[in-house]
């Protein structure tokens, strides 16, 4: 059973990773965007996947040291291929309990301007609960930070409550299709008129549509009949280390 304490000594210990898997532009064919995604390798137990350790940590608060630590290392690693000529946004995943207590959005902020960063490039997924929260305090955080400039997408965009009534009232600058709609876009005429649907919508309230979990040229194809903005998935890459991903933009440009 992995524990709260397994996860601070591994923060310390240094047995975690971010990887980067790229996110395409679909009018330009550019890499433009990248999504950081949580790697463990446990020295006994192996490579744990996120899902088996981030529920654990949303439970005992780990999520936030998870939270911070991987907020660094982004800054750390935007910075490399910054200075290497690339010129990219980066996606960072954030649960909902990290916007608990009130107020643990300054030290991310002050982390990213310490690093020199403009927020701009800086894209928080969060999902549909945290406007399903029934509290307003994350909500008042997303307000505060898109105000000093930073981006939020909706992540998984279609498996929540889906109350689109969140989308008047707190906008959001992208959507990201969950990948099971993605994933039945060719054979699923209903998923696919779903898609189609988001994509309008997105359009019409100007927020930008990411299509996730892309794993063929047909799916792409399709995506690009709706007009999709951006898809993210195995046809384009899978998420890696750092300097692979700087391999990957260089190669790709
Ligand atoms: O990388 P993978 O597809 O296995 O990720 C599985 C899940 O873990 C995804 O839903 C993703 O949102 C979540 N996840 C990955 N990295 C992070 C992270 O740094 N913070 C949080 N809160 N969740 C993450
Ligand atoms: O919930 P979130 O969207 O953050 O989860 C991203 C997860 O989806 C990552 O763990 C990543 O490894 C995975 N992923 C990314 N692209 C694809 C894909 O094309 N197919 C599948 N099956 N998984 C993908
Ligand atoms: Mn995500
Ligand atoms: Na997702």
């Amino acid at each position: 059973l992995l524990m709260h304490n397994d996860i601070i000594n591994g923060l310390e210990k240094g047995e975690f990773d971010v990887y980067y898997q790229p996110i395409m532009h679909m009018d330009t064919g550019t890499v433009e965007k990248c999504e950081a995604l949580i790697r463990w390798c446990h020295p006994e137990k192996g490579f744990i996947p996120p899902n088996e350790f981030i529920g654990v940590a949303e439970n005992t608060g780990a999520i936030r040291s998870i939270g911070r630590w991987v907020l660094e290392r982004v800054c750390q690693d935007f910075n490399r291929w910054t200075d290497m000529g690339l010129d990219l946004s980066v996606s960072i995943n954030r649960s909902v309990s990290e916007f608990y207590p009130s107020g643990s959005h300054r030290e991310w902020e002050d982390l990213v301007s310490s690093y020199g960063i403009d927020p701009a490039k800086i894209i928080f997924e969060i999902t549909e609960s945290l406007f399903m929260d029934g509290n307003e305090s994350p909500v008042d955080e997303l307000k505060q930070m898109r105000s000093n400039g930073f981006r939020f997408a909706i992540d998984d965009f279609g498996t929540g409550y889906s109350a689109i009534n969140y989308l008047r009232n707190y906008p959001v600058d992208f959507i990201k299709i969950d990948r099971s709609f993605v994933m039945d876009i060719l054979d699923n005429a209903q998923d696919r008129t779903l898609v189609e649907v988001i994509i309008k919508m997105g359009k019409a309230l100007g927020i930008g549509v990411i299509a996730e979990g892309v794993e063929n040229i047909e799916q792409l194809q399709a995506l690009k009949v709706f007009d999709c903005d951006c898809i993210q998935g195995y046809y384009l890459a899978r998420p890696m280390p750092v300097e692979d991903f700087i391999h990957f933009c260089n190669a790709y440009r």
